[in-house]
């Protein structure tokens, strides 16, 4: 099941996630139905909800959203494309209503974990810290991946609060951070929150912070096959797409990439993988 909210009311630097929902149905196209190593994605249907709309703030508007989303089946894998890493807080919230015992992978150059940021409580710099108090979720639920941005707080939030994480520097020097994270996830539903800005700048300019150093797409797919035999991915969301900050849709077809490997995994049986 997929589901836009073309939402980039907390965007604090640069807007334009808010057309991301449109550019990746409309680009969608150019993607045939086969993964990246060759097979084809089998069992697979697609139900298009449409936009929903978050209104002007998301502060007042995510219960709605929340509420849509949360009547989806839960046997239906959610996809999500956002809009800014806020649009994450109503999909966070219902996907705790659907699936008990959720754990939460937030791939992200920044933790977002901010009580306070940038102007306000509901600024992209707290959208997790949002999500946890909306959606119920214990700081211990989630695992952070490809962060190397942080403000002091984030820092002593992830070490007092229990929050797994393993950095875009660890990623590229210890082979074993990926096993970390998945310890976290094992055996658990798992939703992934994908802000864009994980991937360096080379490979996802169309961003509203661009954050240098970061991974590349194919380390991004290699972390997604680790959560992928750990876990039990039951939906995604791809966030901070902004097709105004985009070179020749670099961006939006990396998101693409990101969603169609998604779906790939999701459909495999376990002897594929
Ligand atoms: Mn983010």
């Amino acid at each position: 099941m997929i589901a836009g909210i073309p939402y980039d009311g907390s965007a604090v630097y640069r807007r334009g996630a808010a057309r991301a929902p449109a550019e990746l149905r409309r680009l969608s196209a150019a993607l045939p139905p086969v993964d990246e190593r060759g097979r084809r994605l089998q069992g697979l249907t697609v139900h298009d909800l449409g936009d929903l709309s978050m209104g002007a703030s998301v502060e007042v508007g995510w219960p709605s959203v929340a509420e849509r989303l949360g009547e989806v089946p839960s046997t239906a894998f959610l996809t999500v494309l956002g809009g800014d890493h806020c649009s994450a807080i109503p999909v966070l919230a219902a996907q705790a209503r659907r699936h008990p015992d959720l754990a939460v992978l937030w791939v992200d150059a920044h933790p977002d974990l901010c009580d306070h940021s940038r102007g306000g409580r509901w600024t992209c710099g707290c959208a997790l810290r949002r999500s946890l108090e909306v959606a119920g979720l214990a700081p211990g639920a989630v695992a952070l991946a490809g962060c190397r941005d942080f403000d002091p707080e984030e820092v002593d939030f992830v070490r007092e609060r229990g929050v797994a994480m393993v950095t875009a520097w660890e990623l590229a020097t210890e082979p074993a951070a990926v096993g970390r994270l998945c310890a976290r996830l094992e055996g658990r539903p798992v939703h992934l929150s994908l802000d864009i800005d994980a991937l360096d700048p080379a490979f996802a300019p169309g961003t509203e912070i661009a954050s240098a150093a970061g991974l590349s797409t194919r380390q991004a797919l290699q972390l997604l096959d680790a959560v992928a035999r750990a876990g039990r991915l039951v939906g995604m969301d791809v966030c901070e797409v902004a097709p105004p900050l985009d070179h020749a849709d670099i961006t939006v077809l990396a998101a693409l990439k990101l969603i169609f490997e998604t779906w790939a995994r999701v459909a495999m049986t376990d002897a594929d993988r």
